[in-house]
């Protein structure tokens, strides 16, 4: 059984004061984490803070981008071991905000992919089509692709431990949606993509989740769905009340 996997996705939003504020407001309310794993990716600043506060609380703690390299002249960037140092657990990769505006490749996401379960972080995989390219008929054929590539040379257990968020972009932030039923339909398509690329074994054990204008009102549908283990949430993770509502699904 696949545990669902709720995660905020809190893009460039909230000061250390006003993430702790939000803590503040949700810590004894979280559900219990036999069945449902909460987590919560926040900016790299307030991430220190995060990680202390949600010490032996159900809740984990995620960065939504990373370097691949451990250390050197990357200016403005972030490694894989200063975040395993803090004490993060996951890490968003490839969001499709990351891909349309800071050049991120299929390639780089790979090499993030590796260097993410190299040091113990979660990686949270982004893929998903464009408007264009549904309108095109494309989805699965670009999805396919994204996939092949994140996972690429993984070892099974690696590819286990992994979660793929499938966000379609023209569902980002825009109020729009596929119906559960078409989400659902491209997530077992992933899964099958993973039961070719790795086995059976590894495509029922890695959980894939919907993103694109997630809210406490139509996550239900979504999580009714045979293949959607759980949501990226973006706007709707912002409020505590929105966020302990999307948790209970
Ligand atoms: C998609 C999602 C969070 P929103 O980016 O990953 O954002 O829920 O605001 O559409």
């Amino acid at each position: 059984m696949r545990k669902p996997i709720i995660a905020g996705n809190w893009k460039m939003h909230k000061t250390v004061a006003e993430a702790l504020a939000f803590a503040r407001a949700i810590e004894d309310k979280l559900p219990d984490p036999e069945q449902v794993e909460a987590v919560i990716c926040a900016p790299f600043v307030t991430l220190p803070a995060l990680v202390e506060w949600a010490k032996g609380k159900p809740v984990g703690i995620g960065a939504q981008n990373m370097h691949f390299e451990e250390q050197g002249a990357f200016t403005g960037e972030i490694s894989p071991v200063m975040l395993k140092e803090l004490g993060v657990q996951y890490v968003i990769l490839g969001h499709s905000e990351r891909r349309q505006y800071f050049n991120e490749t299929c390639e780089s996401v790979n090499l993030k992919t590796h260097a993410a379960h190299k040091h113990g972080l979660i990686p949270i995989i982004c893929v998903g089509e464009t408007y264009e390219e549904r309108e095109e008929g494309q989805t699965k054929e670009v999805v396919r692709s994204q996939v092949i590539k994140a996972l690429n040379n993984l070892t099974a257990e690696q590819v286990k431990r992994s979660v793929i968020a499938y966000e379609p972009v023209w569902a980002i932030g825009t109020g729009q949606t596929p119906t559960a039923e078409e989400a659902g339909d491209v997530i077992a398509y992933i899964r099958q993509v993973a039961a070719e690329q790795f086995s059976p074994d590894v495509a029922d054990a890695i959980r894939i989740q919907y993103g694109g204008s997630v809210k406490p009102d139509n996550i239900g549908q979504f999580m009714q769905q045979a293949d959607i283990d759980g949501a990226l949430v973006g706007g709707a993770s912002l409020k505590p009340d929105a966020f302990l509502a999307l948790l209970e699904g």
